[in-house]
């Protein structure tokens, strides 16, 4: 397999979970702070110009968090990154997909590039505050699922390894989080596989 990969980008979250499935897999450095996203090279594999991106064992592309992590989790089981069941498999799905979409999307995206959507100084600022924001209360949410778990949804899983990107963010950036939220920004950095995801890194 081949793994486009922004140190990082949200991809670390991929690139985690791909280190904790064992699989053998090439990655390939795609700087987005550069633009590297955009180079032709880039778009005629994936015309979306961002990561995560993955070629799979048969040669197909596949994109979009919670889609990789879903493929990753059902084609390595051994794995154990998705629980057993619809129900289980479902929020679990549902978690990660309101980590990616609005935890990232909507709260850190604007926190971070705000020049992307105005050029006005005071605009940029609004959208910051308020991607603050977003990314604060959604935070909340999720240390409320967490409860006092080790893990979001019991044991390690897919949703854990979307978390762990915002949370790497949260602490980068400032943003408050919860003393449970630390616990598990930390507890995930010493699993084995975000020892090799540092590695990708180096
Ligand atoms: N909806 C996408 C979001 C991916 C995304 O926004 N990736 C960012 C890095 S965190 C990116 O590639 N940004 C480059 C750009 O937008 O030009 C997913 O779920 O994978």
């Amino acid at each position: 397999m081949k793994f486009f990969h922004s140190p990082g980008s949200c991809s670390d979250g991929i690139a985690l979970l791909l280190a904790e499935t064992g699989a053998a897999v090439e990655v390939q450095r795609v700087n987005v702070r550069t633009g590297e996203q955009r180079h032709p090279d880039y778009l005629a594999t994936n015309p979306k110009g961002k990561v995560p991106a993955l070629i799979r064992p048969d040669g197909r592309l596949l994109t979009e968090f919670p889609a990789i992590a879903l493929w990753l989790a059902r084609s390595y089981p051994q794995a154990a990154l998705m629980p057993e069941g619809l129900e289980a498999e479902v929020r679990a799905l549902e978690l990660t997909d309101f980590i990616v979409s609005s935890i990232h999307m909507r709260g850190f995206t604007l926190v971070s590039v705000p020049g992307k959507f105005v050029q006005d100084p005071a605009a940029q600022a609004e959208l910051v505050a308020h991607g603050r924001t977003v990314a604060e209360s959604g935070l909340a949410y999720l240390s409320e699922v967490l409860g006092t778990g080790d893990y979001l949804l019991g044991g390690f899983g897919i949703a854990d390894a979307a978390a762990w990107y915002v949370l790497n963010w949260a602490k980068a950036r400032e943003i408050p989080i919860s003393d449970r939220l630390d616990a598990l920004q930390a507890r995930i950095s010493a699993r084995p596989a975000a020892g090799i995801v540092r590695g990708w890194a180096a």
